[in-house]
């Protein structure tokens, strides 16, 4: 009789012992997930930059982003198959405050210099040459002062389409 209850008390004890298990495993110190540290990054020397004009009379892009300081190294390639003397296009840089609608009518008459007016010289910070379907041309410069600055494509017409914003961070 005596045993009985011995052996009672122990079951009683391995009982408690097994339920009462309150886990308290659930902790709330999850790991951090890896944040993509945004580290001070190094900004290249040069900035590759690319273009391209159709068939369409239209730019791939509408705006094109470099830092200050940088070497902008910009490749305008025409993805037509059009000649450069129906569909040409260029790619040129103004400064800031040139009149747009001024240099697209100093242009339009500038037709031995595929439309690049010599007397709008000033108003120009780069440009490439003009290119038709298939061609391409690549030009360096060094990229201006912060801020905001228009491009365009100067064959007669169509800027009206073909700009955008130059932003240098
Ligand atoms: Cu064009």
């Amino acid at each position: 009789m005596k045993n009985l209850i011995h052996l009672f008390l122990i079951a009683f004890a391995l009982y408690a012992c097994g339920g009462g298990s309150t886990s308290s495993e659930t902790d709330s110190t999850t790991a951090q997930p890896e944040t993509t540290a945004s580290e001070p990054e190094s900004v290249p020397a040069v900035a590759e930059l690319s273009i391209s004009g159709d068939d369409a009379m239209k730019f791939n892009k509408t705006e094109l982003k470099v830092k200050e300081g940088q070497t902008v190294k910009l490749t305008l390639s025409h993805s037509g198959k059009l000649p450069k003397a129906a569909m040409g296009h260029n790619f040129v840089l103004l400064v800031q405050g040139a009149n747009m609608a001024d240099f697209g009518m100093a242009a339009m008459g500038a037709v031995d210099t595929d439309y690049i007016p010599a007397d709008q010289a000033d108003n120009i910070i780069a440009h490439t040459k003009l290119v038709g379907g298939g061609e391409s041309d690549t030009i360096e410069f060094e990229a201006p002062a912060k801020g905001t600055y228009d491009f365009l494509c100067s064959f007669p017409g169509h800027s009206a389409l073909m700009k955008g914003k130059f932003i240098v961070e």
